[in-house]
C-alpha cells in the first residue's frame, strides 16, 4: 500500500487544512474509492454518493467503459494541441453534433471556460452578424445564477462570496429576475443592444430552482423576435440528469433534438460540461449552427487542452453509455418515484417544509432559517447513516444520485434520508 493510503481521515483532513488553499469547506468524509452509485471512505465505510460531484458522474463512479477508453487512449496520444489535426478530435466532432443536432462544436475543458466561450461567441456575433456598435453589447443573466468562477462570470453572479472584492468587474451583463418574463421582455424593450440571453434550465445553486414550464419557451421566443442568441447553460442540468437529455426538453421523450418545438426549444447556443466526461476528465463543449460558429476564425479563441484525444475519446464513450443504458429514462422514473417519497415526508415531518425538481435533480427545503446550521448538520448525520448530501444555501439539501442508481437502492437511500429525518425531531 502507498504512503497516502496509510494515513487515517482526520490526518488526510489536517494536509488538506494545512497545505491547501481555504476554498472550500467539505462534510468532514473523506474519500478514497468509487464504484457506480457507492463511495467508500479512507477507513472503509460505504456510502451511498447523493451528489455526483455536482453532477459531474451522471454515468457512475469509474463506469468501466469509461474508464477502459481513459486507459487505451491514456496509452496512445494525450495531447498534440491545435497546431496539429489529431484522429481523434473529427470522429468527436461529428459524434456529439449528430447526437445533440448542432452543426459545430468548440471543445473545451472546464465549465467556466465553456461558459466564458459562449459569451465570447455571442458578443462576436452581435457585432458581426447583428450589427450592434463595438463595445455595446449587452447579454441578459439572471438573479441568482450560478456559471462559473472567472472573472467575467463573477462579475454577473449575486453571490456576495463568489464577487466580493475580485473587482473590477467586466461591464456588459444585465440582471433580470429569474422565471419573470414580463421583466425580461421589459429590457428587451428598453435596449437595442441586447446580444444574448444566458440562462440555467434549472438553477442549481440557487436551492434546484424549477422555473415555469413555459419560461425556456418564453426566452426562446423573445430572442428570436429579438435578433438574440438564446444561450443554455446545461453543465450541471444537461446529458440525462432531470430525465430528458438537456433540461430544455422539458417534458418531452425525445433524445434532444426533435422538431417539437412546443416542448424542445432549442438554444443557439448550448453549453455541456461536467457529466460530458462521466467525471473522468475535464470535458466541456458550445454548440452552435454554421451561423453563429462561424464568428470564429483562426487565432480568435483557443485552448491547449481542448479538444485533445483524451478528452475526445472519454466524452464520446461517456455519452453512449447514457444512451445505451439509458440513463435518462432512468433518472426520469427515479426522480418520480423519489419525490413522490420525499413528498410523504413532508407530510410526515415538520422539519421538511418541501421538495423540488426534474429527474434526479431534487432538493428539500429545511424548515428552519437560511442562517441555520440544521441543514449541514443533517447532511452530518445522514453520513453517519451511509449517504452523502450537501447543503446548498443554508437550509437547502441538493439530492442528485449518478443516474446508474437501481429502484431498490433509491428506496434504501429514501429510507436512510426518512430516518435521518424523523430522528432527528
Ligand atoms: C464550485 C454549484 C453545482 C454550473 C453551471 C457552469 C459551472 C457550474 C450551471 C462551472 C459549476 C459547480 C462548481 C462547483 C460547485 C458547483 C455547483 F453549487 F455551485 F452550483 F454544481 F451545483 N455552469 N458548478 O453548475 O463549471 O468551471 O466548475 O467546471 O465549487 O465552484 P466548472
Amino acid at each position: 500500500m502507498s504512503a497516502i493510503n496509510t494515513l487515517s481521515s482526520n490526518e488526510l483532513m489536517e494536509l488538506e487544512n494545512q497545505h491547501g488553499a481555504h476554498n472550500y469547506h467539505p462534510l468532514p468524509v473523506v474519500l478514497a474509492k468509487g464504484e457506480g452509485v457507492y463511495l467508500w471512505d479512507v477507513e472503509g465505510k460505504k456510502y451511498y454518493d447523493f451528489l455526483s460531484a455536482y453532477s459531474a458522474v451522471n454515468q457512475g463512479h469509474c463506469h468501466p467503459r469509461i474508464v477502459n477508453t481513459l486507459k487505451e487512449q491514456a496509452e496512445t496520444l494525450t495531447l498534440t494541441s491545435r497546431a496539429f489535426f489529431n484522429d481523434t478530435l473529427g470522429p468527436y466532432e461529428r459524434y456529439i453534433t449528430d447526437y445533440f443536432g448542432f452543426d459545430k462544436v468548440l471543445p473545451m475543458n472546464t465549465g467556466a471556460e465553456a461558459v466564458e466561450t459562449a459569451i465570447k461567441i455571442c458578443r462576436k456575433w452581435g457585432y458581426e452578424k447583428k450589427g450592434v456598435e463595438e463595445n455595446k453589447g449587452q447579454i441578459i443573466v439572471f438573479d441568482q445564477n450560478f456559471h462559473g468562477r472567472t472573472t467575467t462570470i463573477i462579475s454577473f453572479s449575486s453571490d456576495p462570496d463568489a464577487k466580493k472584492n475580485f473587482g473590477p468587474y467586466t461591464h456588459g451583463f444585465i440582471k433580470v429576475t429569474y422565471n419573470d418574463v414580463d421583466a425580461l421582455r421589459e429590457v428587451f424593450e428598453e435596449n437595442d443592444h441586447i446580444v444574448g440571453v444566458l440562462v440555467e434550465p434549472i438553477q442549481g445553486e440557487a436551492g434546484v430552482m424549477v422555473p415555469n414550464a413555459s419560461f425556456m419557451q418564453d426566452i426562446a421566443k423573445l430572442c428570436k423576435e429579438n435578433n438574440a442568441l438564446f444561450i443554455a447553460d446545461e453543465i450541471q442540468t444537461g446529458i440525462g440528469r432531470t430525465g430528458s437529455l438537456l433540461a430544455i426538453c422539458g417534458d418531452c421523450s425525445c433524445e434532444g433534438h426533435c422538431e417539437k418545438q412546443s416542448t424542445y426549444t432549442r438554444p443557439d447556443l448550448l453549453i455541456l460540461g461536467k457529466a460530458l466526461s462521466g467525471g473522468a476528465y475535464p470535458v466541456s463543449a458550445v454548440l452552435a449552427d454554421n451561423s453563429i460558429m462561424n464568428v470564429i476564425t483562426p487565432g480568435t479563441h483557443g485552448s491547449t487542452f481542448g479538444g485533445n484525444p483524451l478528452g475526445s475519446k472519454v466524452a464520446m464513450t461517456a455519452l453512449e453509455v447514457i444512451k445505451d443504458e439509458k440513463l435518462t429514462q432512468n433518472a426520469r422514473n427515479l426522480g418520480k418515484l423519489f419525490r413522490e417519497r420525499m413528498q410523504k415526508l413532508v407530510e410526515k415531518s415538520d422539519l421538511v417544509s418541501l421538495v423540488r425538481g426534474k429527474g434526479l435533480l431534487n432538493a428539500i427545503v429545511i424548515n428552519d432559517s437560511p442562517n441555520s446550521t440544521t441543514a449541514w448538520n443533517i447532511c452530518v448525520k445522514l453520513k453517519d447513516n451511509g449517504l452523502l448530501a450537501k447543503p446548498t444555501h443554508g437550509n437547502i439539501i441538493r439530492f442528485a444520485p449518478p443516474l446508474v442508481m437501481t429502484e431498490e437502492q433509491l428506496h434504501e437511500c429514501c429510507d436512510i434520508i426518512e430516518r435521518t429525518i424523523l430522528d432527528w425531531e
